[in-house]
């Protein structure tokens, strides 16, 4: 039995067992969850989301880790999630960023936790904010999200921050594979990292000019700014958080913060509803309702659209 009431009071006072314990109830899609994120949602609002996506191995920990202590010298409570979408289980393949956070292990200002969202109906998109909610209602003043892995969920993980930061490495053509993966509509900061090492002007440059092409920006718009860093050396980091506090106050002049937000809410509701809808139709299976649908549809006297209108309408109507 969890003691929902408590475990949110205690994770209020910031403690670190309480916290963990809820986001493993995320992880582990509990069904306490409702009452969580009920209890939850008077608590939170006040965390800035940032999150962090690029290629395996371009920086990511190392720069989150940075970027950490940055923030704490300031003062800030920092929660930093580490989003593995490619795995089922926590632990194990994030023990590197483990050893590269370790520095913040004995920080009580510090939260750093990593989540595996594979087997999720609704995965990434599905948890990420629950467990972001979390930190949030903790008293982190920031939330740093990595997403391990790339691609679609790069961009998952884009529609849940407030602000997107994209990590290079000189190296391979980053900037064309960036292209590629879609990344460069995702940025709101660029970092190229590893700049102790040859050709990190040139893929400064190309990304430079590609974010540059086709451009249409009015003045006033946001022009993603680019930022050279030896993470490993905390080199630039002072920059990249420079980038990041001016990209939300341009947010916050703007409207654009509220209006992510909205939208990203509207999304997480979208992902709940469509989850709990395939749940109830596939438990429908074998069930007499939908044999009976698909009898008519093989006999001719109805067609699949009309049949799932049918479907959703019975199981909204609380049929
Ligand atoms: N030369 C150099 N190496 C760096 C720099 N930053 C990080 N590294 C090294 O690059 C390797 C990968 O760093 P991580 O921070 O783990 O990269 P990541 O993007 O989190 O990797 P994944 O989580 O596996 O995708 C480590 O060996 C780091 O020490 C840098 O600025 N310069
Ligand atoms: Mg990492």
């Amino acid at each position: 039995m969890v003691d929902v009431p408590q475990l949110v009071e205690q994770a209020r006072q910031g403690r670190p067992r309480a916290v963990a314990r809820l986001i493993s109830l995320v992880e582990g899609a509990a069904p306490e969850l409702r009452e969580v994120m009920a209890a939850l949602a008077p608590l939170t609002g006040n965390a800035y989301v940032v999150g962090l996506t690029g290629s395996p191995g371009v920086g990511k920990s190392t720069t989150t880790s940075a970027l950490v202590t940055a923030y704490r010298k300031t003062g800030k409570r920092v929660g930093v999630l580490a989003v593995d979408p490619s795995s089922p289980f926590s632990g194990g393949a994030l023990l590197g960023d483990r050893v590269r956070m370790s520095e913040h292990a004995s920080d009580p200002g510090v939260y750093i936790r990593s989540m595996a969202t594979r087997g999720h109906l609704g995965g990434l998109a599905w948890a990420a904010p629950q467990a972001i909610r979390v930190l949030d209602a903790a008293g982190c003043d920031v939330v740093l999200v990595e997403t391990v892995g790339v691609g679609q969920s790069e961009v998952e993980i884009a529609s849940q921050a407030d602000t997107s930061v994209v990590l290079l490495a000189p190296g391979m053509g980053d900037g064309i594979q960036a292209a590629k993966a879609g990344i460069l509509e995702i940025g709101d900061v660029y970092v190229v990292n590893k700049a102790d090492r040859d050709g990190a002007d040139a893929t400064a440059r190309e990304l430079n000019h590609m974010l540059g092409l086709g451009e249409s920006r009015t003045p006033g718009d946001w022009r993603p700014p680019i930022v050279k860093t030896v993470a490993a050396r905390a080199e630039g980091v002072d920059e990249v958080v420079e980038a990041l506090e001016k990209h939300r106050a341009w947010m916050e002049e703007r409207g654009v913060l509220a209006e992510r937000r909205r939208s990203r809410a509207a999304h997480e509701v979208e992902t709940i509803a469509v989850t709990a809808l395939r749940e109830r139709i596939g438990d429908l299976r074998g069930d007499q309702r939908l044999d009976a649908l698909a009898e008519r549809i093989v006999a001719g006297e109805t067609d699949p659209y009309r049949a799932a209108d049918e479907l959703v309408d019975g199981l909204t109507n609380g049929g």
